[in-house]
């Protein structure tokens, strides 16, 4: 016996990854619904070999339903996600809109699945946000060996986490640059994206860091320890899929880069990639499509005690958004929602 799951915000690119991992990891489905905005209704998404027709949101009724996997705007959310809740659907929700409310767990299972237990305060779970995703699952096992004290990260982050219409001034400025008279002017972006790197994602908060940035700090404090200390720089780069992170740690104890290695090699979700010779590190277009975080560069920092620097590198859709709300789905069906 499975599942009456519902894909809310089915035709976007999250919850097209959201689909295609659900059928891909064989997600105990026994109904499942695709819903997209009035204008896309009818609309057609993949599930594995079938094809689903969307259905309108705001014509659904989510009486029944087990679970719904929110990928939307959070405006849209805010109006939506409550009533799927208070009609007895999970929503596991992708936005930003409830991931710093105490009454709603923020999961990343390889990190902290037992918070999903939290799910039943409001009926919602929070997925983190991509740049902040990838990022625990590297940081988890080494705090659990010798307790992090701070971190320094900036990121290199793909134009996917902007959405649809991002990916296509990517494409198309990239193509201007080489055609006169079709230069393509900034929209989605403040400056031009096509062989240029952005330090600004998100919107500006009164201390000069950005939202993406705040986001890093407190979503890592809530998902592993709120003692671990964050300082953020995300930067936007002209790459289609796949987020990277440059990650400086500092610890509380010695930690040996070997140890360390051995350590995220046998740590869940992480797949390392380390050999100190040409091309042995990842880059992001080798991780598009895949589960894993990626682990290169790993090395000690020897202008601090206990400190270590690494390369971290994931698809942003996939663990940083689609695959952890699938994940989240399995966790909650495993430990709360047992069926048959
Ligand atoms: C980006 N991280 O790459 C963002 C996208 O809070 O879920 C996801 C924003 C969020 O632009």
């Amino acid at each position: 016996m499975g599942y009456r799951v519902v894909v809310v915000g089915a035709t976007g690119n999250v919850g097209r990854e959201m689909l295609n991992i659900l059928a891909e990891r064989e997600f105990p489905v026994d109904e499942i619904a695709a819903l997209a905005s009035r204008r896309s209704q009818g609309t057609e998404v993949s599930f594995g070999d079938r094809t689903l027709k969307c259905q309108d949101l705001e014509q659904f009724d989510f009486t029944g339903w087990d679970m719904a996997l929110f990928a939307i705007g959070s405006d849209a959310t805010q109006k939506y996600a409550p009533i799927a809740a208070k009609a007895g659907c999970v929503v596991i929700d992708n936005s930003s809109l409830y991931r710093y409310d105490p009454d709603v767990p923020l999961v990343v299972p390889e990190v902290n699945a037992e918070a999903v237990d939290g799910y039943t305060k409001k009926n919602i779970i929070a997925n983190p946000n991509c740049s902040t995703a990838q990022m625990v699952v590297a940081l988890k096992p080494l705090h659990d060996r010798a307790r992090i004290k701070r971190v320094v990260v900036s990121t290199y982050q793909s134009v996917s986490g902007s959405g649809k219409e991002a990916i296509d001034e990517l494409w198309n400025q990239t193509k201007g640059v080489y055609v006169p008279g079709q230069e393509v002017a900034p929209s989605v972006y403040p400056k031009q994206i096509a062989f240029n790197v952005i330090p600004h994602i998100d919107v500006f908060m009164e201390d000069g860091s950005t939202k993406e940035e705040w986001k890093m700090v407190v979503e890592t404090k809530k998902i592993i320890d709120p003692k671990i200390k964050v300082t953020a720089t995300c930067v936007r780069v002209p790459v289609f899929v796949g987020h990277s992170e440059s990650i400086n740690i500092e610890f509380e104890d010695f930690l040996d880069e070997d140890e360390a290695r051995d350590i995220l090699r046998e740590a869940p979700g992480i797949l390392v990639i380390d050999k100190r010779e040409n091309g042995g590190y990842i880059t992001p277009v080798e991780c598009v499509g895949d589960y894993a975080t990626y682990i290169s560069r790993i090395r000690q920092d020897s202008t601090i005690d206990n400190g270590l620097n690494l390369w971290c590198v994931s698809d942003n859709l996939r663990k940083g958004a689609a695959l952890n709300a699938v994940q989240i789905a399995e966790v909650l069906g495993n430990r709360c929602l047992k069926k048959g």
